[in-house]
């Protein structure tokens, strides 16, 4: 390879926002094989594997203009590098070779077969390991956790993607899972949940208790905290009904200053229990008018430009018709609401689909959110196409590990010792080094 190559173009892809001497070293290696082309990865596909960029795209392709001999600076719309190999037709990709093991595996041997189709090459440089890089890479991780960065990641999520996932967490074990749980997709591109649903259900079920506002709030708060300290994403608490309009501006206020993004209050009143019952226990619903005071309340209560106040209307749940939930959620909407959650307990999602269409014909930005728990057929990109913003899996890492417990505490009961379990279990090992020390 000679210095200065100029007729040869070289291809890397950047996902950074923060570019450290570490990267400059490779983009100057790269320089010398020929002309370098960055690609920077669109904020979708850096969000859908790591975490929402703090720089957005275009501040990230300027960073990159600015370094002096690139040649040009494109977007990378997917982590897959198909596209832009497939126009560019560089003679060399370059990158750092810790994506040889790890999820990015799939990424690279991607990249290998579409070089050999016109006999390009991939070009890795020992990967920067050093530790003042990785201590920038924690210290961005902290200031991801502050409050004010991770209650905005919310709304910019959202912009920035359409439809935003968020899966349950009610401890820090799981609030940890949800963090990092990665898998590879089938178009190269890599997944991760975007928040997390702090769920009064699953809360109160994890203490044993009913869901029905039993947990008080500095509980609910403890496990938000719980989560927080090991988590970066964005958090939507479910705030049941919100308790009494008096209450509800404190909640906001203590919400806010905690960083979470989001709380959902649902329009019932008096003793609350869970929506999955629907008619078969006593539950009340809360008139319109009562309930926009409740969030006018809470509106004029915060403080913070990002925080959110979605209201979720029972009127599927508790048979009262389409045009009731409508109007609630036109009303609701009027009082303040950042978002709507239209809930049902339906298999079929029929009445979801026709409340989001004729929603949308009169409402075309305010996000809509979905539990689609019952009607769990739906895949995230059909909610999207229809209009839906926001999907919630509210309830399934608790449902999940109920059984699996409860079968190894019978196992072991049968057996009258521990070993015919081990297989189910993780390892001692395993177990042991879970949980990242510096987290
Ligand atoms: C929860 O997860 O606590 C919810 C959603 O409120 S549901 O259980 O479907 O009512
Ligand atoms: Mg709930």
């Amino acid at each position: 390879m000679k210095d200065n190559n100029e007729d040869k173009i070289v291809y890397m892809c950047m996902s950074t926002d923060i570019i450290h001497g570490g990267h400059i070293k490779i983009i100057n290696k790269a320089k010398k094989l020929g002309k370098l082309i960055i690609g920077v990865l669109s904020d979708e596909a850096v969000m859908g594997y790591k975490r929402i960029p703090l720089v957005p795209l275009e501040e990230r392709k300027k960073l990159y203009k600015n370094i002096e001999g690139i040649y040009k600076v494109v977007e990378q719309k997917e982590l897959s590098y198909k596209d832009n190999i497939k126009r560019i037709q560089p003679d060399y990709v370059v990158h750092g070779d810790n994506w040889v093991t790890g999820y990015q595996q799939p990424i690279r041997e991607e990249v290998i077969e579409l070089l050999k189709e016109y006999g390009g090459e991939l070009v890795e440089f020992p990967y920067s390991s050093e530790k003042k890089y990785k201590d920038i890479d924690e210290r961005t991780r902290q200031e991801l956790s502050l409050p004010d960065f991770r209650r905005s990641r919310l709304k910019k999520a959202l912009e920035m993607k359409g439809l935003v996932t968020a899966m349950e967490a009610h401890s820090g074990l799981t609030g940890l899972l949800v963090e990092t749980t990665t898998v590879n997709e089938k178009n190269g591109g890599l997944k991760q949940f975007d928040a997390m649903w702090i769920s009064s259900l699953c809360d109160s079920t994890d203490k044993g208790k009913p869901d029905m506002e039993l947990v008080d709030m500095t509980s609910r708060f403890r496990t938000i905290d719980d989560i927080m300290e090991v988590t970066t994403k964005p958090i939507i608490f479910d705030g049941d009904t919100g308790g009494l309009k008096e209450h509800f501006g404190y909640t906001v206020k203590t919400l806010e200053r905690m960083g979470v993004s989001m709380v959902i209050i649902e329009d019932k009143i008096g003793l609350k229990k869970n929506s999955l019952f629907g008619t078969e226990v006593k539950q009340t619903q809360d008139s319109i008018e009562n309930f926009c005071e409740k969030i006018k309340a809470g509106k004029e209560a915060q403080k913070s430009e990002d925080f959110m106040i979605c209201a979720r209307i029972e009127s599927l749940i508790l048979e009262q018709g389409m045009e009731d939930a409508l109007n609630r959620a036109f009303a609701f909407a009027e009082a303040g609401a950042d978002a709507i959650m239209i809930h049902s307990r339906k298999k079929e999602p029929d009445e979801i689909f026709e409340f989001v269409e004729k929603f949308r014909e009169k409402d075309e930005f305010t996000p809509i959110v979905v539990v689609p728990t019952s009607f769990n057929t739906v895949t995230e990109e059909e909610f999207k196409e229809r209009g839906v913003n926001i999907v919630i899996y509210a309830n399934q890492l608790i449902r999940a590990a109920f059984p699996a417990m409860q079968n190894v505490a019978k196992t072991i009961l049968q057996n009258h010792r521990a070993k015919e379990v081990d297989d189910q279990c993780i390892s001692i090992k395993e177990i042991i080094t879970l949980i990242p020390e510096d987290y």
